[in-house]
């Protein structure tokens, strides 16, 4: 069995880098133990508050926030933080060296039917002069960033990482440590399994109806196979799914919010998912290009997302570009 801090070590991790992971962690396992004592510690329901997106704050919503904001500021390589409960990003420490952007926990509403939720997170590097309270910092494309990974919270919690050499996976153990359960994983490129919620499905572009409807045609439609869906509504647990075994996970863009496509968001969602699917070999895309490579305008801003088994994503983007 190895620890996490062994299996960072070993494989030659930035000190300072490894050391931010693990104070990371600290807060993720306040936050795994906070979920487990669940509607006994009186913590499942929603707050009185929404917010920046205009969501009503779930109290664990908030409650993880405070925790990784606590964990993180108190650490001088931490610059800022910026986080999807919050309007604007946090400064820490203006001579740090990391910033660190996070969905406190992903999948809120599964929280009180006990259903698997997460902490997403993305580790850019602090640029030099600025003001680590202004979201500018921050705007950096997925392609820049030093690590990310998730923290799930299902049966097992499992830490999926990667500092830009392939992802690996971690299970907290009883002890209290992250062991490491799972080396370089790897998507498999063609799957027979996809996920989207299909009630939104007279919003979405033409081309995206047309592709769910020929899967869902099976092998006698132009895929010539039969597919299964999921549907957790955790985007945290259906990345998970799609490490695993495989499979195509899109929350796509949707006409009734124009200017603000999709759901999930760049920062917090689309660009650290993205980078670990492609460190396992998979597609991340916005159904027309990668994600990583949208220049971000705005801390919240929102994207569309279609990722996972390289060759289904690739034959969704044809749908959408109308290339082979
Ligand atoms: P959240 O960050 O407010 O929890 O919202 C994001 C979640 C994703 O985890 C999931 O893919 C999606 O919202 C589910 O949305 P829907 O309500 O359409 O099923
Ligand atoms: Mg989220």
């Amino acid at each position: 069995m190895q620890l996490l801090s062994q299996f960072l070590r070993r494989n030659e991790t930035d000190e300072q880098l490894s050391d931010l992971i693990a104070t990371l962690m600290v807060a993720c396992k306040e936050i795994a133990l906070k979920l487990r004592q669940g509607a006994l510690a009186g913590i499942h329901g929603s707050t009185d508050n929404t917010n920046v997106q205009g969501e009503t704050q779930k109290k664990l919503d908030v409650i993880s926030n405070e925790i990784l904001k606590t964990v993180l500021l108190n650490h001088s390589l931490v610059a800022g933080v910026a986080s999807e409960e919050e309007s604007n990003p946090v400064p820490g420490n203006k001579d740090g060296r990391f910033l660190v952007i996070f969905d406190p926990l992903d999948g809120s509403s599964n929280i009180d039917i006990n259903v698997s939720v997460g902490t997403i997170f993305s580790i850019l590097e602090a640029p030099a002069g600025e003001d680590f309270a202004n979201e500018a910092a921050y705007l950096q494309s997925g392609r820049k960033q030093l690590a990310s990974g998730y923290v799930l919270y299902g049966p097992s919690a499992t830490l999926v990482l990667t500092t830009g050499h392939g992802v690996n996976m971690f299970t907290l153990s009883h002890t209290g440590d992250f062991l490491l359960s799972r080396e370089n994983v790897l998507i498999p490129e063609e799957t027979k399994e996809f996920a989207i919620n299909m009630s939104n499905r007279r919003f979405w572009e033409p081309a995206m109806r047309n592709y769910v409807d020929d899967l869902l045609e099976g092998a006698e439609g132009p895929r010539g196979k039969n597919f299964n869906m999921r549907w957790v509504a955790s985007m945290v647990a259906e990345v998970h799914r799609v490490l695993t075994r495989g499979g195509i996970f899109t929350y796509p863009w949707d006409e009734r919010a124009p200017k603000k496509p999709g759901k999930l968001r760049l920062m917090y969602e689309g660009n650290p998912m993205s980078m670990l699917v492609e460190q396992a070999g998979g597609l991340a895309t916005n159904c027309y290009r990668d994600i990583m490579d949208v220049e971000p305008d705005d801390i919240h801003e929102r994207v569309s997302v279609a990722l996972g088994s390289k060759k289904e994503v690739e034959a969704l983007m044809s749908y959408h570009t109308g290339e082979e």
